[in-house]
């Protein structure tokens, strides 16, 4: 077996280990981060189980610490309060980005972890099957319920030699999507094996796996071996690890290798994390801001080379740079060692240990303004000016790059290389993570008025004769789908206000005219949802009204969130149909529900006159969701 393989059986609760086919997952670990998990506890909350019967269930505060407005604080005690009731470990906000600080506590080879942030695979790094989900399938999770996906494919990346200075694990994964894209991980775990493993530390595996989110991957998994107990060692926790490898005889569906020795520095170019071209070859454009940081990018390796970098030198005039360590364990430990001085004294503008830029939350960048960025998605709008142009790369290139002024290859500049050694203990405090109270019964969960009642949809009704109330293109991010930033965020908890945002980048007038309309149906192309696990980007086309989205193709996070609401995430049988159907159009389907247990509904156009057939390829347990109207009425129902 190979090790998604192993990790899989050992977890396997129903199903068959057959690509393509349901499987169902038992899940030892689960994580939900601010943004998501009000949602997630409000649900898990509607399904009155007063206990989390995971072995580990772990709430951060990591997205939406702006506090401008008394909602996000309000947000923050809700989960502090609700986590203390039902047995899940709460870790404040200043205590680090979820996927960084899991790593460095919770995360154990050989365990599965359901996180509500599609950045969850993160964890892959250290030998866990780790998944990113919508935070209902989280809910779930943490009630002992099983997660269902469908059985990935695995395609093997085979690492050949080790990095020559000054390239490094951020340019593998640019790599990767480079020769995958962001579809290329679809409906598949991407499992890193070869010499060149032995070269990578945790913390860059890490890296590798994080943004192997941009490929629509199921999941990325590195083996668990000598690595792995050296950093769980130095973690004071030793005993967590087990050593996990595929056997010599294991077998992929499709292989690629990688020469590490031969890689440059690469960058990602606006507005796709695919967009990958060699650092020399884009040249040395003008750049106004350098962002370092993000879960992808801020682990204390990344930050030691980028002070070592800085020390001594000045951030370029007319450039602005932007630090964020990803945990409080990384910036005491640069602050015990002089690197922050280092950071400060180069003219870094110094802030919390958080998600910040990456998700908009602040340092948005001038109007037209470049942006390097060592996180993982470059999305259009992202970063909250419409026309930044976001490029991401390695924090060595950003380093370099913001002393120069201008985009520079690092192997070329003419710097030392700074050679930094994994510590061999790292210190270790977790007071800032507060264990759930032994008797939950006393607690009482505070809720303020920004938390609203998530909207529920109805059973799927006989006939639907609704208009396409939007068409959009190839690769619609959740992102344009329901933006993220700092003024949207602190709403994550508020259906009916987040709604007039929805798909804002697209088409500001969408929100209106879906009300206007009573709901409809979105027309999508292909790999529609990709991106970001945000159940916000179904439950507001929910609130909107919206029926089906007919499209393409799927990302994997999106389309169960859709199915979780209740929203029929069709496929065109014939690609070419989407052409043919206009924003506007009147579609109608009879017989819905008999249509979708059929597996293929055809619709009519009415508008055009013709008709047209769309893949209803559910599981059964998905079938009786999407009849019931979302998976709480269904789970309602059964009762
Ligand atoms: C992101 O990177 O887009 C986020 C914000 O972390 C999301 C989760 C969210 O939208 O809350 C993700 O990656 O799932
Ligand atoms: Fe936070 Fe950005 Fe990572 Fe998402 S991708 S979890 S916003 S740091």
């Amino acid at each position: 077996m190979n090790i998604t393989e192993k990790l899989i059986s050992s977890h396997l609760v129903s199903g068959e280990m057959k690509t393509g086919s349901e499987i169902g997952l038992r899940i030892d670990q689960t994580l939900t981060q601010d943004a998501t998990g009000t949602m997630a506890y409000l649900q898990f909350e509607a399904m009155g189980i007063d206990r989390v019967k995971t072995e580990r269930s772990v709430a951060y505060i990591d997205h939406n610490t702006l506090q401008s407005g008394f909602m996000n604080a309000d947000d923050h005690n809700y989960i502090r309060t609700v986590c203390k009731k039902h047995g899940i470990y709460y870790s404040r906000p200043g205590n680090g980005i979820c996927h960084q600080v899991h790593l460095e506590r919770f995360g154990k080879p050989g365990k599965t972890l359901l996180g509500s942030d599609s950045h969850t695979p993160t964890g892959g790094g250290i030998g866990m099957l780790a998944m990113g989900a919508g935070g209902l399938d989280v809910a779930v999770a943490m009630g002992g319920g099983a997660y269902n996906i469908t059985m990935p494919k695995v395609i093997k990346v085979e690492l050949k030699g080790a990095l020559r200075p000054f390239v490094s694990a951020k340019d593998v994964i640019l790599e990767v999507l480079r020769i995958l894209s962001v579809k290329g991980g679809v409906g598949a775990v991407i499992e890193y094996g070869g010499e060149g493993v032995k070269s990578l530390s945790v913390p860059e595996r890490a890296t590798i796996t994080n943004m192997g989110a941009e490929l629509g991957a199921t999941t990325s998994v590195f083996p668990s071996d000598r690595i792995t107990r050296a950093f769980l060692k130095a973690e004071g926790r030793e005993e967590d690890f087990t050593e996990i490898k595929a056997d010599p005889d294991a077998k992929y569906d499709k292989e690629i290798t990688i020469d590490l020795s031969a890689l440059s520095p690469l960058a990602a170019k606006p507005h796709m994390p695919d967009n990958v071209e060699k650092v020399a070859d884009i040249g040395k454009i003008k750049i106004d801001q350098v962002c370092i940081g993000s879960c992808t990018n801020s682990s204390y390796l990344d930050m030691m080379r980028v002070a070592a970098i800085l020390k001594g030198r000045t951030v370029k005039e007319g450039v602005s740079l932007t630090v964020s360590p990803g945990s409080k364990q990384v910036l005491t430990m640069l602050a015990e060692n002089g690197a922050l001085a280092d950071i400060i004294a180069a003219g870094a503008r110094v802030l919390e240990c958080a998600c910040g830029p990456c998700i908009g939350m602040g340092q948005s960048p001038c109007s037209g303004g470049v942006s390097l960025r060592t996180f993982n998605r470059n999305f259009e709008g992202r970063s909250g000016t419409k026309d930044g142009k976001i490029y991401l790369v390695s924090p060595e290139t950003a380093a370099v790059s913001a002393l120069t002024g201008v985009l520079t290859d690092p192997t070329s500049a003419g710097f030392d290389f700074p050679v930094i050694k994994m510590p061999s203990e790292f210190l270790v405090n977790d007071n800032m993570i507060d264990p759930p109270a032994e008797d939950g019964s006393v607690v009482e969960v505070l809720r303020g008025p920004n938390i609203k009642p998530f909207p529920l949809n109805e059973p799927l009704p006989e006939r639907l004769d609704k208009k396409a109330v939007l068409k959009v293109g190839d690769n619609i991010t959740t992102d344009h789908i329901m933006p993220a930033g700092s003024k949207i965020l602190p709403y994550r908890s508020n259906i009916p206000y987040l709604s007039q945002f929805c798909f804002e980048v697209c088409d500001p007038s969408f929100p209106e005219r879906a009300k206007k309309e009573g709901g409809g149906f979105i027309i999508g192309g292909s790999n529609y949802g990709q991106g970001s696990s945000r159940e916000h980007a179904a439950l507001v086309p929910l609130y909107l009204g919206i029926k089906a989205v007919m499209a393409v193709s799927f990302a994997r996070i999106h389309a169960a969130n859709l199915i979780n609401s209740g929203i029929m995430p069709l496929v065109f049988e014939d690609a070419s149909d989407y052409a043919k159907i206009d924003e506007g159009d009147e579609i109608t389907i009879e017989n819905a529900p008999s249509q979708l247990l059929s597996g293929v509904i055809t619709a009519t156009d009415k508008t055009k006159g013709f008709t047209f057939r769309l893949k209803a390829d559910f599981s059964e347990k998905q079938q009786k969701m999407l009849l019931a109207g979302g998976l709480i009425n269904m789970m309602k129902g059964s009762n």
